[in-house]
């Protein structure tokens, strides 16, 4: 379930992808603590919101950019507590484009994550509501001085996740991607889509620790180009998933962009092609880590993760 095909990989790729594995997995756990604490139940009836808004947040999902933002932090020697609340507000701004994108209004899906979407297990409206209170708590995380001592560092995460998150990031790639519906993209058109709707999250998640470490421009570009080139590996690997996946795999519908005629990378290059694209993106985005001299190993281990995963 966890790698496309192990036998592919020699003894030594097995073993650093072993250790991703165990990493993907500490960091999961480690997120969803923090988000159990940060998302409590208040007393009386809006307790309703926050309900739905754990049910979308816990209990599923790879958690790949919460493990991006803790790796990334972990280049500059940030605390891992530190990187944990970033890595849940991203997390919980990624949830809520989740519920959004689900309801009847935009993609109309039922399954996420391998359960009933949050509009069917709870209704529309307390979808709409748990998804904009995920988006604003997020900011609120960010903002508080457990995030960051310094000010200026937390206005610049919060500046920047906005700016990933709304008009010139994933709500813009979103509205592309709606417009498309009455017409056919092509490559250029559909690579711009996807860099803002599924890269420019990732993109942040990569910077954070840039941000948290105050670091400079050489190493920050360096994780802005591998979180550019991760993000679009990642979003041609979701449209193979698409075709070649199962429900069980995915926990979500599959074969919907087909069923639409939408065009996608897969729909335009073929398979073989899109497939070969999506492993360049992963080499070149490792070749940006080569400006530092620490550890980075399972930052590349998740460049290969992210084009040969199942889910
Ligand atoms: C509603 C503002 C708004 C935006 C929606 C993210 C998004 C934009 C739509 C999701 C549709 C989709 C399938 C996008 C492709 C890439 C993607 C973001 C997949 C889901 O992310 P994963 O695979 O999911 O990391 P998990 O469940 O593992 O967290």
């Amino acid at each position: 379930m966890f790698l496309h095909s192990p036998l592919k990989f020699p003894k030594k790729k097995l073993e650093i992808m072993t250790d991703l594995k165990a990493a993907l997995q500490e960091q999961a756990d480690a997120v969803e603590d923090v988000l159990d604490r940060l998302l409590e139940e208040p007393e009386g009836p809006e307790a309703q919101v926050v309900k739905a808004m754990r049910y979308s947040a816990l209990g599923g999902g790879k958690r790949v950019r919460p493990f991006l933002v803790v790796m990334s932090s972990r280049l500059f020697g940030v605390s891992d507590s530190s990187a944990q609340r970033v890595a849940a507000a991203l997390e919980m701004v990624h949830c809520y484009s989740l519920i959004h994108d689900d309801l009847p209004a935009m993609d109309d899906d039922n399954l996420r994550r391998g359960r009933p979407t949050c509009h069917i297990a709870f209704d529309e409206a307390t979808a709409i509501l748990a998804g904009d209170a995920l988006l604003t708590r997020a900011f609120e995380v960010l903002a508080h001085e457990d995030t960051h001592a310094d000010p200026k560092v937390r206005c610049e995460l919060v500046a920047e996740l906005a700016k990933a998150s709304g008009m010139n990031g994933m709500v813009g790639g979103q509205m592309i991607d709606l417009m498309a519906e009455s017409r056919d993209l092509d490559i250029p058109e559909i690579t711009r889509l996807q860099r803002l709707k599924t890269g420019a999250l990732i993109v942040f998640a990569c910077k954070a620790g840039a941000i948290l470490g105050k670091t400079g421009e050489v190493k920050r570009h360096a994780l802005r180009n591998y979180g550019h080139d991760l993000g679009l590996a990642f979003q041609i690997a979701d449209d193979l998933l698409d075709v070649e996946a199962s429900v069980e795999e995915t926990g979500k519908q599959v074969g919907k962009d087909a069923d639409r005629g939408k065009a996608t990378f897969v729909s335009l290059m073929g398979v073989e092609r899109a497939r070969e694209q999506a492993h360049i993106l992963s080499e070149q985005a490792c070749k940006h880590l080569e400006v530092f001299d620490k550890e980075t190993e399972l930052l590349r281990a998740m460049a290969q993760y992210v084009v040969n995963r199942r889910s």
